[in-house]
């Protein structure tokens, strides 16, 4: 009889039975979260169409904190929930919106409904980094793989000697001009077959010091203007191309120094909350997602050593 009541009572309308006890909550939210607060950190996620936010208070961190990566490029942290560390499930009678955390003075019609924290379990943060050259070729691609563990970051190709490795490299050839100017022709299907080698001795542009193979390194071409870029130096409009493609242009105007180089910065940022009480959730572990926050992008100044 109990068991009947309990199916009808479940297949009538949720406003009907649900008097705030009865049925439990299934965590249900995208894998992804947001942040906000300037002196602690909240995490939060919202799922709209059910009304429910999740957040995680974490009152003694920032967000520059978690973003301070070790010489791993990565940051762990483990810390217990409590009272200054909340896990909080809410659910709302309208739907829920991003002010409706961080404020300090929240909407005045909240309309909350259920409101549990979790004052005990843990949440585990980790950080990590990943740095790229945005050369339009997979790292995976820049590194002649000489110690055979297919793995960029260790023993890393240099063809320029600059001290920036190739996968971080926007100048790979050290040329002063970047990769991505250099005809690539990257695709997922043919590689790097198609990369452009204006010479043709079997060496692409962006490997190429020499790219018209005049005898004069490109980044030597600088017949008009000294900054740093071959690009812009066109002894011969006719031919409609730099002197560095036109061997026919061979005037060496030595270059001192080479440009500056700029370093993609991505982080990815995860939680996981585990051993969650809460009075209406069974679920005790919880993967939070991934942090999506301009804050996660970032880049850095690379500065070659000239040679
Ligand atoms: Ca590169
Ligand atoms: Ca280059
Ligand atoms: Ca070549
Ligand atoms: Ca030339």
């Amino acid at each position: 009889m109990r068991k009947f009541l309990y199916i009808l009572c479940f297949g009538l309308l949720l406003t009907t039975c649900d008097d705030g006890d009865i049925f439990e909550v299934t965590l249900d939210f995208e894998d992804t979260f947001e942040q906000c607060g300037n002196s602690s950190l909240v995490f939060y996620k919202i799922n709209e169409s059910t009304s429910e936010t999740l957040s995680i208070q974490l009152t003694t961190l920032t967000l520059e904190d978690i973003l301070e990566v070790d010489d791993d490029n990565l940051y762990e942290n483990t810390l217990s929930l409590a009272s200054s560390n909340a896990f909080n499930y809410r659910s709302y009678g309208r739907i829920p919106t991003s002010n409706f955390f961080c404020n300090d003075i929240p909407p005045s019609d909240l309309q909350i409904e259920k409101d549990e924290v979790s004052i005990s379990g843990e949440v585990y943060i980790k950080t990590i980094l990943v740095e790229d050259d945005n050369d339009g070729i997979p790292t995976e691609l820049e590194d002649e793989n000489l110690d055979g563990d297919n793995d960029p970051d260790t023993n890393p190709t240099d063809t320029d000697g600059d001290g920036i490795y190739d996968y971080l490299d926007a100048d790979d050839d050290g040329d002063n001009v970047l990769t991505t100017s250099e005809g690539v022709n990257y695709t997922e299907e043919d590689g790097l077959i198609n990369a452009l080698d204006t010479d043709g001795d079997g060496i692409p542009n962006y490997l190429d010091k020499d790219d018209d193979g005049d005898g004069v390194d490109t980044r030597d071409e600088e017949n008009i203007n000294v900054n740093q870029n071959p690009t812009d130096d066109v002894t011969d409009p006719d031919f409609g191309e730099a002197d560095y493609l036109n061997d026919q242009v061979f005037t060496t105007v030595v270059a001192t120094a080479f440009r500056t180089h700029t370093i993609r910065m991505i982080y990815t940022v995860t939680a996981l909350v585990s051993e969650i009480s809460l009075p209406s959730i069974t679920q005790q572990t919880l993967d939070f997602g991934v942090l999506v926050d301009p804050g996660t992008l970032d880049s850095r100044v690379g500065t070659p050593i000239f040679n």
